[in-house]
């Protein structure tokens, strides 16, 4: 005969093995001082983008004050948001690049 603890053990043992991990939003956010041309490039380079989308979300950070760059595991997000950051930080530029979970 299950415990009641045995029981409640086994149902979150279910829940973690159905429930997939969260998936996080990679987002720049617009500053007064980062090259539109370094942001569609950085957009290209870790995001996998053609220039045309690059273009596109650069201009809506712009306009908007943030755009998503893609939707990833939380590693890989944290790794791109690194390699940003450090790209940025290279150029001079103060560019932010921020991860935040998928509800
Ligand atoms: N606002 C910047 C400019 O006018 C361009 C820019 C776009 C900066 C997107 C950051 O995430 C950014 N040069």
């Amino acid at each position: 005969m299950a415990t009641r603890h045995q029981h409640e053990t086994e149902l979150a043992v279910r829940a973690t093995q159905t429930t997939p991990p969260p998936m996080w939003r990679v987002v720049l956010l617009n500053d007064d001082f980062t090259p539109m041309d370094f942001v569609v490039m950085v957009l290209q380079t870790f995001f996998g983008l053609e220039i045309e989308r690059a273009t596109q979300i650069m201009l809506k950070v712009h306009t908007e004050g943030r755009g998503i760059c893609g939707v990833y595991p939380q590693d890989v997000a944290a790794t791109k948001v690194s390699d940003v950051t450090r790209c940025a930080r290279q150029h001079q530029h103060p560019l932010q690049c921020i991860m935040e979970i998928e509800e």
